[in-house]
């Protein structure tokens, strides 16, 4: 599908028991299903995407949820300034200043079809333009987590991706 790369999807990935969880720093944590996210108004962004690896796979049409969106739902609280978006792959977990995160778009479908788990369904983190760097691209997203302060240690997204290029 789209010239992105196959990868093994690992073994901690269950769509079947797939929520995301908005948790943390916020007035009203909620966990969305499916079915609450494509009730909410959807968006497309289009965009290449070019891994370090040095791959690109051109035009993608991700379809989604803005996540800011999902913060109005939560209310987070005043001193709130990042998150924590975290895979249902063990121990892949990505920070964002949470005005950038706003930006993202929680996709699920790409390309006029459902977001295949291949891919990172049932929803995939997709912060586009320049800055944004393929291991931010979280695949099956489980979890943003509201903080105040930033996540440093947890965030494990650049190395995880980067060991993988030896
Ligand atoms: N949860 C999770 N998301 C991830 C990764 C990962 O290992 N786990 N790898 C990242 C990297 S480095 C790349 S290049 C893309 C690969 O996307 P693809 O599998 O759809 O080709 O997913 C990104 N998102
Ligand atoms: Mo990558």
């Amino acid at each position: 599908m789209a010239d992105l790369r196959q990868f093994d999807v690992p073994e901690s990935v269950d769509p079947d028991e797939w929520r995301l969880s908005v948790t943390g720093a916020v007035r009203h944590p909620t966990d969305f299903a499916l079915e609450d996210l494509t009730s909410l108004p959807l968006e497309t962004d289009t965009d290449d995407f070019a891994c370090a690896e040095g791959w690109v796979a051109e035009g993608l049409s991700w379809r989604g949820v803005r996540v800011a969106r999902l913060l109005e739902r939560v209310e987070p609280a005043d001193a709130s300034a990042y998150a924590l978006v975290d895979g249902m792959d063990e121990g892949y977990a990505c920070a964002f200043p949470l005005e950038r995160l706003s930006e993202a778009v929680l996709a699920v479908a790409l390309d006029g079809d459902a977001l295949p788990v291949e891919h990172g369904g049932p929803a995939r983190l997709v912060p586009t333009g320049e800055a944004a760097d393929c291991w931010e691209s979280i695949k099956w997203v489980r979890e943003i987590e509201v903080r105040e302060t930033e996540p440093t240690a947890d965030d494990t997204a650049k190395d995880v991706a980067l060991s993988r290029l030896e």
